[in-house]
């Protein structure tokens, strides 16, 4: 009701809709990421820090690492590939952008070689459920419904029966490439045998005790943070 002056429901409908506090929708989007050179473990592992700092978006989810074969040109180092999901306030292509930066301070170099080496390759897998075709960006990921290296990690971490928009039933997809699902090495969160109890650090909205060792730095005390993340993989 417009009683006492105020506006009618439909111009106060319009005032919010204009207004600079409307709040931007978030939207729940998958990232895929892969790296064969250059250390790619430590690549993807600083790289999921690094998306905890992506302005407007919180990390809500990783996937385990895998080792996997490399699709395309055999004579490459095998990949470390996982999955994240985020939720972020960031259009697309701002997305994309803000990607692409945090590829080139890995050292990326575009060389217009397909399927080639890389020091890291963040993908944006899916948004939401939108389907883009635009000149920079195709969502869902053109390939990503035949590459067990995405469907694997995506499906430890995706809601049960999820649906890749015009592809299907990410269960259905997976099984379809179960023999290169097979190849790929699920990593454990500790491969060194060290326990990891002697600092604190955050990994996304948890708190975890890594207090026995000693960290040189905040980087390698948040990376053993994550593994604590990962710590149930161990037992
Ligand atoms: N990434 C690409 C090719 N082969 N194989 C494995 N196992 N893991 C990967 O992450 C991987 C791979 C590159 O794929 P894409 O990003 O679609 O290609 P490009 O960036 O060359 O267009």
């Amino acid at each position: 009701m417009s009683s006492r002056g105020g506006p009618r429901s439909a111009e106060r409908k319009q005032m919010v809709e204009s207004s600079s506090e409307t709040p931007t929708q978030r939207v729940t989007v998958y990232l895929g990421l892969g790296a064969n050179l250059s250390d790619p473990r430590r690549q993807v592992e600083q790289a999921l820090l690094q998306l905890q700092t992506l302005p407007g978006s919180e990390v809500t989810a990783v996937s385990s690492l895998y080792r996997t074969l490399p699709v395309g040109p055999a004579d490459q180092p095998d990949f470390i590939n996982a999955v994240a999901r985020i939720d972020t306030q960031l259009e697309p292509l701002v997305l994309l952008t803000a990607l692409q930066q945090i590829e080139r301070q890995h050292g990326r170099i575009r060389n217009g070689q397909r399927w080639g080496p890389r020091t890291l390759d963040l993908d944006i897998l899916l948004i939401g459920e939108q389907v883009l075709a635009l000149p920079q960006l195709c969502v869902p990921h053109p390939q990503m419904h035949c590459r067990a290296f995405v469907l694997g990690p995506l499906a430890e971490i995706a809601p049960p029966g999820l649906e890749i928009p015009g592809q299907g039933r990410l269960d259905d997809l997976l099984a379809a490439v179960a023999d290169e699902a097979g190849t790929m090495v699920r990593l454990r969160a500790d491969d060194s045998g060290r326990s990891y109890f002697s600092a604190s650090a955050r990994f996304g909205a948890s708190e975890f005790d890594v207090s026995e060792n000693h960290y040189h730095d905040e980087l390698a005390c948040a990376q053993a943070a994550w593994r604590a993340h990962r710590l149930p993989d161990l037992l």
